[in-house]
């Protein structure tokens, strides 16, 4: 169970006396069960402090809105009930005898496999995303963008879907060959070039063409999708249903079978399975990569190029200019 806890107060070392300012109270919020299919009953353990003086009043905004929605008396243990999909931000406020405040903040996450809990508008100005990629490192998504011949790779807030940083792909070799997918590996950008080429491209941090191979996962069609599980990447194929995973080198070291030709690839981490989208199903396919086996299939409807969070599979609408993030169980 995740307690999120906020210490806002500002705390002087003994011997101060009355030189020490008011300390704002101390907000310990869990919740529990923290997601499950909706209608979803969870129950909010709460509990204040203020260490020097007493919390006069607690509130609980359940939905996120800023609008708080229940007054709770002390500690407390709140029943709520979640009637409709969506990933929830649940504050409490609590305020102490002279008007300070302490807030903690926990998420509850109410879906069935499959169901679209969060959407985010394409930046200003941006038409087409080829695929996206989660860096777990900022909490941010790396997208890859093409407006004309000029590539770009931009950080955009995984809360918002703002900008926050653009990497234009000014080397001529990118202009070249149509860029699809887009990995994040150690630090650096892993790119597949369309059909003309059938490369995988590497751009370091600031942009730069840092080198390139033969897409490893078929020796006559191109690469389609690219997951980076920690040790080794892995590509299907545009013209079998080869998923397979190779070192830098090229060296192939393993193959499993996706149900069709391959749309994207990701990698889940937590699972350690691999997710997979197709050409020719609106499905996402949870593939353990050890035995091949598909072990989950969840129908989600129109899919493309996506990213795993941890939590959520997001993936690129370019009709509707959204990034949608999608429940899996
Ligand atoms: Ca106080
Ligand atoms: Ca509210
Ligand atoms: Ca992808």
């Amino acid at each position: 169970m995740k307690i999120l806890i906020s210490i806002t107060a500002v705390l002087f070392l003994a011997g101060c006396g009355n030189l020490a300012p008011d300390q704002s109270p101390l907000v310990a919020l869990s919740v529990s069960p923290e997601r499950g299919a909706p209608p979803l009953d969870v129950t909010f353990s709460v509990s204040t402090y203020d260490p020097d003086g007493t919390v006069v009043k607690t509130e609980i905004d359940f939905d996120g809105d800023g609008v708080y929605d229940l007054d709770i008396t002390g500690d407390a243990a709140v029943p709520y009930a979640y009637a409709l999909a969506d990933l929830y931000v649940v504050t409490v406020r609590s305020t102490d005898d002279d008007g300070l405040t302490g807030t903690a903040i926990i998420e509850v996450l109410a879906a069935n496999s499959g169901d679209v809990v969060k959407t985010l508008p394409f930046p200003a100005g941006v038409t087409e995303i080829r695929d996206i990629t989660y860096d777990a490192s900022t909490g941010d998504f790396w997208a890859l963008e093409i407006q004309g011949s000029t590539p770009s790779i931009f950080r955009v807030s995984r809360s918002t879907g703002t900008i926050r940083e653009v990497i234009p792909l000014t080397d001529p070799i990118f202009s070249l060959d149509s860029l699809n997918e887009l990995a994040l590996v150690l630090g650096n950008f892993q790119m597949t070039t369309g059909a003309l080429a059938s490369f995988l491209y590497t751009a370091g941090p600031s942009g730069a063409f840092l080198g390139g191979l033969p897409c490893p996962s078929t020796p006559t069609g191109y690469c389609r999708g690219l997951a980076w599980d920690g040790i080794y990447l892995w590509s299907g194929a545009s013209d079998s249903t080869d998923i397979s995973a190779f070192t830098f080198a090229g060296t192939v070291k393993d193959v499993v079978f996706a149900p069709a030709i391959v749309e994207d690839v990701d990698y889940d981490g937590t699972r350690g399975h691999l997710l997979v989208t197709t050409e020719a199903s609106s499905n996402l396919y949870r593939i353990d990569p050890s035995t091949g086996i598909v072990d989950e299939t969840i129908a989600v409807g129109a899919l493309n190029k996506g990213t795993w969070d941890g939590l959520l599979f997001w993936f690129v609408d370019n009709a509707s200019y959204q990034l949608k993030g999608v429940y899996i169980n």
